[in-house]
């Protein structure tokens, strides 16, 4: 079986290829890059799961196969649940971690409520119309300054709730087994294997 997964972020891919080695060994996955003539998708809802729906459905509309997307971002509880929906963009260039990081960085200056979520909406969308999405979260604070090479985006200024450790600091496997992404699509994975005769 193939999956397209519906995704250009290259920290997105290595934790969905790792996630899903475990939980859908049998599933070949497929990049986006295997289909260069798709272009980039608009993500125009005002939720995550809306975003993930909407990139999955486009996905999987054009390879013609199932679809898996993530629509995910840093809610920060000082700044209403900003960045949100519009995490990979906050410091103005799309995919910008460094300028991104910074922002939040500069608006936290001094604030004492240092609360804050991952959060992560995963789609599974087929061609015979059958539609899943599934929500996570990880919660955790922020610290005032970057720590740690590993994971992607905001993981050096998050500490996860029981850990003294940023995400970025913590081993990949070990942020798998905790985060906002590992635990939703853990959760999408099992759904998938267990209502095969509906979608296959
Ligand atoms: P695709 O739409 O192609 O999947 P994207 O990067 O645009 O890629 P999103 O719109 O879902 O994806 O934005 C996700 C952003 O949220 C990402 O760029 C990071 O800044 C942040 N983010 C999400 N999950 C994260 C994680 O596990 N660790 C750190 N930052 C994360």
């Amino acid at each position: 079986m193939q999956i397209v997964l519906a995704t250009r972020n290259k920290g997105k891919i290595r934790e969905l290829e790792r996630i899903f080695a475990i939980t859908l060994p049998s599933v070949e996955l497929l990049g986006t890059d295997s289909f260069p003539e798709l272009s980039d998708i608009e993500e125009s809802e005002d939720t995550f799961e809306g975003n993930a729906l909407l990139k999955a459905r486009e996905v999987s509309r054009f390879t013609q196969l199932p679809a898996i997307a993530d629509d995910s971002g840093l809610a920060v509880d000082h700044l209403g649940g900003a960045p949100g929906i519009y995490s990979a963009r906050y410091g103005g260039v799309h995919g910008d971690d460094q300028a991104n990081l910074e922002k939040v960085l500069r608006e936290m200056v001094g604030i004492t409520n240092r609360s804050a979520q991952f959060v992560c909406a995963a789609a599974f969308v087929t061609p015979s119309g059958f539609e899943k999405v599934i929500r996570a979260e990880m919660a955790g604070q922020l610290i005032d300054h970057a720590r740690g090479v590993n994971g992607f985006g905001y993981d050096p200024i998050f500490v996860p709730d029981g850990f003294s450790e940023t995400s970025g600091e913590i081993a990949p496997d070990i942020k798998d087994s905790i985060s906002h992404r590992g635990k939703a699509m853990r959760a999408l994975a099992e759904l998938i294997s267990a209502e095969r005769e509906k979608w296959a």
